[in-house]
């Protein structure tokens, strides 16, 4: 087991629009991360994974990037970017931007070049197919709704696109596409960012068949977008032309992926990248926009799956993200246990096998939204897939209901920094989205002079495991995946053994385990006295106990 900078710290995704709004137009932008850097350094903090921060008109929020070398006017200037860069080194930190190189905006010049006429130049960075009939070329969906086949009246042709119309998707079978994306990371590489968090990367290889889904395969596009003949080709080329020649980390957003094929990605024998984003454990429970029940036993099994791959692959673990709700409304309790259970949540990610990713907002026990309509909504999936949504029954009713479980809007309402006006997000009322009204109470503020908030039991346990080298690299062993509410694993290396107790449920139960004589309690999330004998403790709602050998 290799030992790298990129296993032992912590990660925190930055969402540039929803962060700090610094000059009062209601937009967050970069200046606004520069000023709250010492509070990610007080929090323990070491690489920010920034979203996207590109010139872009905006359709997915940044998702749709018109200018890969400019930064997005609404969130300030290149001299802004080299400010925060620094800053963030000075700070002994380091900063990991968002790659969107499988799709442009339709608005990049390489795609007003490409449509223009069949014969320029760049016609072929982009996939053009013939129309059949007045169809289009196969019955690809998009995830943004519809048909993933746009056509372009002018050269009667259409142009493939995963997300929206407004994302047409790069050929990466042209080889100067794929010099283009070189170039594009060297220039930023070069001015010393430290990796690149890269979108949907197993998309960028294409069937070239480009035969018709089946309709099981419909169900689940994304398993044949992601399983493209030469995704480790291409990403063997990128590391041998680029990530090779620097000290910078690799992950993959590896929405789609196969296990298998994700192992082989991320095996540092393959040489390919560093790490990846896979779903399973933060979508458990979710099909498209309909929350079902999840259970323990099958998140249990996640956590196991991927801490006991190979010696050549390391995990990354996350509960939140700007595409999914917040983890405390879906895997805690955010009414009658809100504290309690976001506090289980932080030992949960961070006494675990892998790199843990917080999602701002995460370390104050954010919670998702209440919207009371879907026009309420920000995201283009929401309305992009209400036509589907009714079509399979749902009433707008049913699909409300839905999203307001499982929308990726829960996680961009702006972040809570104080009860002020918007939360302290902005010096202006003004809100490019909204805040959720309960900044009144849950707050950065009013959790830094708490000495038993969330966050300052995010501050203690980000310490601990910085300090516990053996927490970090130790194994990881499921205690009792059968149990129905008490999630309970071991992690041990050489000389120190660890035992973390999670009661993930609403009731107070009794656990009896083997032994527990050797270990003394280090970390708990009660703040009255944790009573225990050596083969059983009564376990209160939400109990997260950690004990160390
Ligand atoms: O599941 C999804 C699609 O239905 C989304 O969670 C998401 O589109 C998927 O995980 C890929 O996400 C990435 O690519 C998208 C962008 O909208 C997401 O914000 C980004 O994280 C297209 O760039
Ligand atoms: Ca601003």
């Amino acid at each position: 087991m290799t030992r790298n900078w990129w296993k032992e710290q912590v990660i925190y995704q930055i969402y540039p629009r929803s962060f700090y709004d610094s000059n009062g137009d209601g937009i967050g932008d970069l200046n606004g991360i520069t000023l709250k850097l010492d509070y990610l350094k007080f929090l323990g903090i070491d690489i920010i994974w920034l979203s996207p921060h590109f010139d872009s008109p905006n359709d997915d929020n940044g998702y749709d990037i018109r200018n890969y070398k400019m930064v997005m006017k609404e969130f300030g200037t290149m001299e802004d970017f080299d400010n925060l860069l620094s800053a963030i080194h000075k700070r002994n930190m380091k900063l990991v931007i968002d790659l969107v190189v499988n799709h442009t905006s339709d608005e990049h010049d390489w795609f007003l070049q490409s449509k223009s006429s069949l014969s320029n130049n760049f016609r072929d960075y982009y996939i053009w197919k013939k129309e059949n009939g007045n169809i289009p070329p196969n019955n690809y969906t998009s995830f943004f709704g519809g048909s993933a086949w746009e056509k372009d009246e002018n050269t009667n042709e259409y142009y493939l696109h995963y997300f929206s119309k407004k994302q047409p998707d790069l050929n990466w079978e042209n080889v100067d596409v794929r010099n283009e994306v070189y170039n594009i990371m060297k220039f930023w590489l070069d001015k010393g960012i430290d990796g690149f968090r890269m979108d949907v990367i197993p998309f960028i290889s294409k069937h070239q068949d480009f035969n018709d889904l089946s309709s099981s395969e419909l169900k689940n596009p994304e398993k044949i977008y992601a399983s493209g003949p030469r995704l480790h080709e291409f990403l063997k080329e990128m590391n041998i032309k680029v990530l090779s020649n620097y000290d910078v980390v690799s992950i993959g957003e590896a929405f789609g992926i196969t296990h298998n094929s994700m192992l082989k990605m991320t095996d540092e024998r393959e040489k390919e990248l560093n790490l990846a984003f896979i779903f399973d454990i933060i979508r458990i429970g979710r099909k498209n926009w309909i929350q079902n029940n999840w259970n323990l036993q099958d998140l249990k099994k996640m956590f196991d799956f991927q801490s006991n791959t190979t010696d050549f692959n390391w995990p990354t673990v996350f509960l939140n993200n700007h595409d999914n709700p917040r983890s405390v409304s879906k895997f805690g309790n955010d009414i009658k246990y809100r504290i309690k259970s976001a506090k289980l949540l932080a030992m949960l990610i961070l006494t675990q096998k892998g790199t843990p990713i917080l999602y701002q907002g995460e370390e104050i026990g954010m919670t998702n939204h209440k919207f009371d309509s879907i026009n309420q909504f920000d995201d283009l999936e929401v309305l992009g897939n209400l036509s589907k949504a009714l079509k399979s029954g749902l009433s707008r009713k049913d699909y409300l209901y839905n999203l307001n479980m499982s929308s990726r809007d829960h996680s961009r309402t702006t972040m809570q920094w104080n009860d002020k006006i918007q939360g302290g997000f902005s010096f202006e009322n003004k809100n490019w989205f909204l805040a959720n009204p309960n900044f009144k109470t849950i707050n950065v503020e009013n959790d830094k002079k708490n000495p038993n908030s969330i966050l300052n039991f995010y501050k203690k346990l980000i310490s601990f495991r910085k300090a516990s080298k053996d927490l970090v690299y130790g194994d990881y062993q499921d205690l009792d995946p059968k149990h129905k509410k008490v999630f309970i694993y071991k992690r041990d290396k050489l000389n120190n053994s660890y035992v973390i107790i999670l009661n993930m449920s609403d009731s107070a139960l009794t656990y009896n385990f083997n032994n527990l004589t050797e270990y003394s309690l280090k970390i708990s999330n009660r703040e009255s006295k944790v009573n225990y004998c050596p083969k059983k403790i009564k376990l209160l709602p939400w109990d997260a106990l950690l004990f160390k050998k």
